[in-house]
């Protein structure tokens, strides 16, 4: 498939997706929205890719947010509201996949693009990096969850003091508030992303994929309803033979050959 803003390139079993509008440091204009949601209805019907790696095109940006101009020619509140919703619907979709999705942020990752990151299983940052959520510096709210996810990453004093402030901070910070988890000098990000992809798909395909499922699903319960939820999910797994398999690899001290049943 053909996209006008990104690149999808496969290795193996991985695919990198790079928002690739370097000009406006990969901004996401509503072509490039497009893109990225047809991308994704494209990797959840592509048996063939169990991991994902999101990443931006140059060495300055992983994505500096929305498009401004875009949202400067906005003249009614349904038109801000859709605009808001086109992110939301694929952030959701990124939530449903099963392969893990890893932001591998290679430099500004400001206002939309933060967000993007933010709706991503796992980020990666280089040591360049600087993160942010500026909206309120341009009369706004961050308008694609990031806000929220935020406050469900790091509570609810840190969500109001980077959100109300505009601060941006830098990959050192991000990694000690717990908003990147690993960081990188910046010409080995990729290779880490990728290293950590294999990592994950070495692992048994149904009990990962389950994995993101409980932990995004269970984020949204109590923990009494989460725990009744992953009971289910345990037991389900228990009768796979992937289970079967990788008990028995353990005790046989060979390595386990996965079939994703
Ligand atoms: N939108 C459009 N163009 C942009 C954006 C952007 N977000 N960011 C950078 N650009 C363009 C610049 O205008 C410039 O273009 P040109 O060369 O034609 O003048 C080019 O990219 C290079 O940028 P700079 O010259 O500014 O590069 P600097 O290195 O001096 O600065 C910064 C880099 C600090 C990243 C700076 O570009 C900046 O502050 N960018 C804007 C960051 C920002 O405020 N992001 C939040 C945007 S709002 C948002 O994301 C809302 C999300 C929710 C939306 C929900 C519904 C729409």
């Amino acid at each position: 498939m053909a996209y006008e803003h990104i690149l999808v390139e496969q290795n193996e079993h991985t695919v990198v997706v790079t928002m690739n509008r370097p000009k406006a440091l990969n901004a996401l204009n509503a072509a490039t929205i497009r893109d990225l949601n047809a991308a994704m209805d494209a990797i959840a019907a592509d048996a063939s890719i169990w991991a994902v790696i999101i990443t931006g095109a140059g060495e300055k940006a992983f994505v500096a947010g929305a498009d401004i101009t875009e949202i400067n020619t906005v003249d009614s509140a349904l038109q801000g509201t859709r605009m808001s919703e086109s992110l939301h619907e694929v952030f959701f979709k990124m939530a449903e996949l099963p392969q893990v999705v890893i932001a591998a942020i290679n430099g500004y990752a400001l206002g939309g693009g933060f967000e993007l990151a933010l709706a991503c299983d796992i980020r990666l940052a280089s040591e360049n990096a600087q993160v942010g959520l500026p909206e309120v510096t341009l009369g706004l709210v961050p308008g694609w969850g990031g806000a929220l996810r935020l406050e469900r990453l790091v509570g609810t004093g840190m969500a109001k003091y980077l959100v109300m402030s505009g601060e941006r901070i830098n990959a050192a910070e991000a990694l000690r508030l717990g908003l990147v988890e690993k960081v990188y000098p910046a010409d080995q990000l990729l290779a880490a992303a990728h290293e950590l992809a294999q990592k994950i798909t070495r692992n048994a395909p149904l009990a990962t994929a389950a994995a993101k499922r409980l932990i995004n699903r269970g984020a949204e319960m109590s923990l009494r309803d989460a725990v009744a939820y992953e009971t289910g999910i345990f037991g389900q797994l228990c009768t796979t033979a992937d289970c079967k398999e990788g008990t028995a690899a353990f005790i046989e001290k060979r390595p386990a050959e996965w079939q994703g049943k």
